[in-house]
């Protein structure tokens, strides 16, 4: 079962990753991890820190010469900010007054964000200072999650399974991308500011971050993740917590600020009859085959590649929808967990919108349930073995 784990603070000297049961063989790079790194930093919206933080990874454990070891692949990703919080976030018994930057008590969160974890993470766990939750529930974290999810799209793009994702709506305006294959949604994202295919929704996304950033607010959106090559068969209809379909909304919604996730048609599915929903089988052309080598295909991807928890062929599409941050330079009102007086709710830096970084996110955590159900299917110490195994069963459908 590949798993994985995270730890680190927002401002703490770094974010840590392991990575557990990633068979042997599988290429693995700094390089690779640390672009998807800057694609996460990079897009539209952002906030001061990440002026401060150039997130590299460094491999400490699992990874030799280049290749997994089949051993536990150990992550970390220092914080630059670090530097300046040394003394407030300091794991040794509080000296004030001590090392650089503010103190403790200048840094200490007592107003409570509507919509951060803030609040009711400080009574559930009994913090007086809600930064001992916020530190924690920050997206930083979803530094590690995306480099987990790089060696996770090292071992799919083995197996030849490609991911890419795009913003689909931000701040209310929604992205055209009808017709566009993959690769043209890959191309025309990564040359958008806001990680938008749709050139002149980009230029309107741009424009509302603008007027969001002046008005002290900030901006939600909805990210989508594609995956094309996934064969047909992974997860399971046996049982609940086998459906891929759910395990990719639980991974999602296990992002920061996801607040809705959708597969294939998502919602609208509910709106529509059944004829205009489900996507018809067709016998494959013999001659214009596109389903790879299976003999047949779908007359559309409606389902977004998940038929009853389990994978069709098709692509799979899903999307997720985040909510604007919490922090708001024009707070809402909130109580002061001190005196229990109403005031406005505190300032944190903060970023006006983070949804072409969630995107990246979203892909990550794809990645990571693909393979989780990828070695789940195909099995194998090595890649050579899940390899043999995935050639077996494929072997098994086209003559099925
Ligand atoms: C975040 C607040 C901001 C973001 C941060 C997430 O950080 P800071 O409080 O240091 O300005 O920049 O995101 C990251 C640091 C990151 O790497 O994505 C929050 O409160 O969630």
């Amino acid at each position: 079962m590949l798993r994985f784990l995270t730890a680190g603070e927002s401002h703490g000297p770094a974010l840590l990753g392991i990575l557990e049961g990633m068979p042997a063989g599988v290429p693995v790079s700094a390089e690779c991890i640390d672009a998807e790194l800057a694609r996460r930093q990079g897009g539209y919206g952002r906030g001061g820190r990440m002026k401060i933080e150039q997130d590299r990874v460094e491999i400490l454990a699992g990874v030799r010469h280049g290749f997994t070891l089949g051993s536990p692949v150990g992550l970390l990703i220092r914080n630059r900010d670090w530097a300046n919080w040394e003394a407030v976030m300091s794991p040794a018994p509080p000296q004030e007054g001590a090392g650089p930057g503010p103190s403790i008590k200048e840094r200490a969160v007592t107003r409570p964000r509507p919509g951060h974890a803030d609040l009711a993470g400080g009574l559930k766990y009994g913090h007086h200072d809600l930064r001992n939750i916020l530190e924690r529930a920050s997206a930083r974290e979803t530094a590690m999650r995306v480099a987990i999810g790089a060696v996770c799209q090292g071992l799919l793009a083995e197996l030849g399974i490609r991911l890419v994702s795009h913003v689909v709506s931000l701040g209310g305006v929604e992205a055209d991308t009808a017709g566009l294959v993959p690769e043209e949604i890959a191309g025309r994202a990564a040359a958008s500011p806001v990680y938008c295919a749709d050139e002149r929704a980009s230029e309107a996304m741009v424009a509302a971050i603008d007027r969001a950033r002046q008005a002290g607010d900030s901006l939600g959106g909805v990210v989508e993740v594609i995956a094309a090559g996934v064969p047909v068969g992974l997860g399971s209809h046996v049982a609940a917590d086998r459906r891929l379909d759910a395990r990719l909304a639980q991974a999602l919604m296990g992002i920061q600020a996801i607040k809705g996730v959708e597969v294939g048609l998502g919602f609208e599915a509910a709106r529509r009859p059944g004829s205009q929903v489900h996507d018809e089988i067709l016998a494959a052309d013999a001659r214009r085959d596109l389903s790879g080598g299976l003999w047949f295909r779908r007359a559309s991807n409606r389902a977004g590649g998940l038929e009853g928890g389990v994978t069709n062929g098709e692509p799979v599409v899903v999307r997720a929808a985040m909510k604007p941050i919490a922090t708001l330079y024009q707070p809402l009102i909130s109580v002061d967990i001190v005196t229990k007086r109403e005031e406005r709710a505190g300032i944190e830096r903060s970023d006006t919108c983070a949804v072409p970084a969630a995107s990246v996110v979203a892909q990550a955590a794809v990645a990571f349930v693909l393979a989780q159900a990828v070695l789940e299917k195909f099995g194998g110490d090595s890649l050579d073995e899940v390899r043999r195994n995935r050639d077996a069963y494929l072997a098994a459908v086209r003559a099925f």
